[in-house]
């Protein structure tokens, strides 16, 4: 049988009901994903929260006999609670707590099928345990497995497991050192390219909008953070235009720091991309929130300053009068549906609009016994013409900006440019 569970959202002078009952469909659709039964929703009004309890007592009262009531085996918190606060409820309501955080992190334990994914998701679930390790045994412990060890003479068994953990901390993070460098040479193969990155809402389409463009098999699912890995593919617009699509993991409302901090060489591809495709699923009534959501993460990881394109796709799903105050407020937005294949072909002109004005016309001259300075070239741009005269081949070009200034320093003394 299904774990059934409670989920208790939190009204306060800042987010009212509505706000709040909103996060608790969202906080439901998570915990649907990790396979439990939602028994009910709980809002609590309050007007401060309590650093001991988070609710009030009479709250807790009342949740106490709905857990007898309901059948309930889990208690659900949709803000992240201190590990007092967790550690109190807990004693108070005899039930595993947890938080929003907790839930996400066992997501992604849970859907980790790569070495980097699975060492990203250990640490930041680690980070998490650390202080709240005088809890009852938890689900997250469960996933991570095997860090309990008999204590030895003087040390509590808490100061074992605080001291394994901290060691196997340092350890993960110098694999992800290590998976960082790897990354960054495989990046640097591929220094020719326009590189175009999907970012946005978890189960907004990015690896649906991926497979159509590039005709590729990534993993689509109609369930949270399906994709938490990078998959990177070539993807030939027109005769002259191939650039990489990157597909990423996706974001949500309150993603635990600790996780976008571990993943941060799976986003190192968007860090590095010259056109960020934000994409929102405008069939959610929280469209808005959502793009809100992924602004502030991006602005987190310092990439808000990378050009980009706000992409709303499941316009087959969407509600016409959000639709319309939408498109008022982002008339530059592109609205697709990339499931059932509308109006895909506004956004592959509207990427090559944004390539075209990062993009050079270049004749370069080059003598013809220099095979290096052309094998450079030809590797590094697009050649639409070229002539041979006196020794010598003129190639017509296309390249863009950022590759010029870096091919310029590799080819200086030996090419000869017209239109600079
Ligand atoms: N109705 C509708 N559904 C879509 C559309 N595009 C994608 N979907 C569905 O939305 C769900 C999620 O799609 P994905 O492509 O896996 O989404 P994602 O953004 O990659 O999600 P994560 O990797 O989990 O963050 C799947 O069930 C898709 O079939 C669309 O245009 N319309
Ligand atoms: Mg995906």
């Amino acid at each position: 049988m299904a774990e059934r569970v409670l989920l208790v959202g939190v009204t306060t002078p800042f987010q009212n009901h509505a706000v709040v009952d909103n996060h608790l469909v969202e906080l439901k659709d998570l915990v649907l994903t990790l396979g439990y039964e939602v028994a009910d929703r709980f809002i609590v009004n309050r007007k401060h929260i309590s650093p001991a309890l988070y609710i009030g007592k009479g709250k807790v009262q009342e949740i106490k006999r709905l857990i007898s009531m309901l059948g309930i085996h889990e208690v659900v918190f949709d803000d992240d609670l201190s590990p007092t606060q967790l550690r109190n409820l807990e004693k108070a309501l005899n039930i595993e707590i947890r938080d929003r955080s907790g839930i996400i992190l066992e997501i992604f334990a849970n859907h980790a099928r790569t070495k980097e994914a699975k060492t990203q998701v250990e640490l930041a679930s680690l980070e998490y345990l650390l202080p709240r390790l005088t809890r009852r045994w938890t689900h997250l412990e469960r996933q991570i497995g095997g860090i309990g060890v008999r204590s030895g003479a003087g040390e509590t068994q808490i100061e074992v497991d605080r001291r394994l953990i901290r060691t196997r901390i340092s350890k993960l993070k110098k694999e992800l050192n290590k998976i960082d460098r790897e990354r960054e040479t495989q990046r640097k193969g591929r220094n020719s390219f326009f590189r175009v990155a999907l970012v946005g809402y978890t189960n907004a389409g990015k690896s649906t909008i991926m497979n159509i463009l590039t005709k590729s098999d990534v993993l689509i699912e109609d369930k949270l953070f399906a994709t938490l890995d990078t998959t990177v593919r070539q993807w030939k617009i027109d005769k002259y235009h191939h650039v990489l699509l990157s597909d990423t993991v996706g974001f949500i409302r309150k993603l635990p720091p600790n996780l976008v901090a571990s993943f941060r060489s799976t986003l190192q591809e968007a860090r590095d991309a010259d056109l960020i495709l934000k994409v929102i699923d405008i069939s959610n009534p929280n469209c808005t929130d959502h793009l809100d959501t992924v602004n502030e993460i991006l602005i987190e990881l310092g990439l808000f300053t990378i050009p980009s394109l706000t992409v709303f796709n499941k316009i087959d799903g969407m509600d016409t009068d959000l639709f319309s105050q939408v498109k008022r407020d982002h008339p530059d937005g592109i609205y697709i549906s990339a499931l059932k294949h509308l109006k895909i072909d506004d956004l592959r002109s509207a990427i090559l609009g944004k390539l075209r004005s990062e993009e050079l016309t270049l004749d370069i001259t080059v003598p013809l016994a220099n095979s290096k300075a052309i094998a450079i070239l030809r590797d590094n741009s697009m050649i639409v013409e070229q002539q041979y005269l006196d020794g010598s081949v003129t190639f017509k070009c296309l390249c863009y900006r950022r590759v010029w200034n870096w091919l310029r320093q590799r080819l200086a003394d030996e090419i000869d440019v017209l239109n600079d």
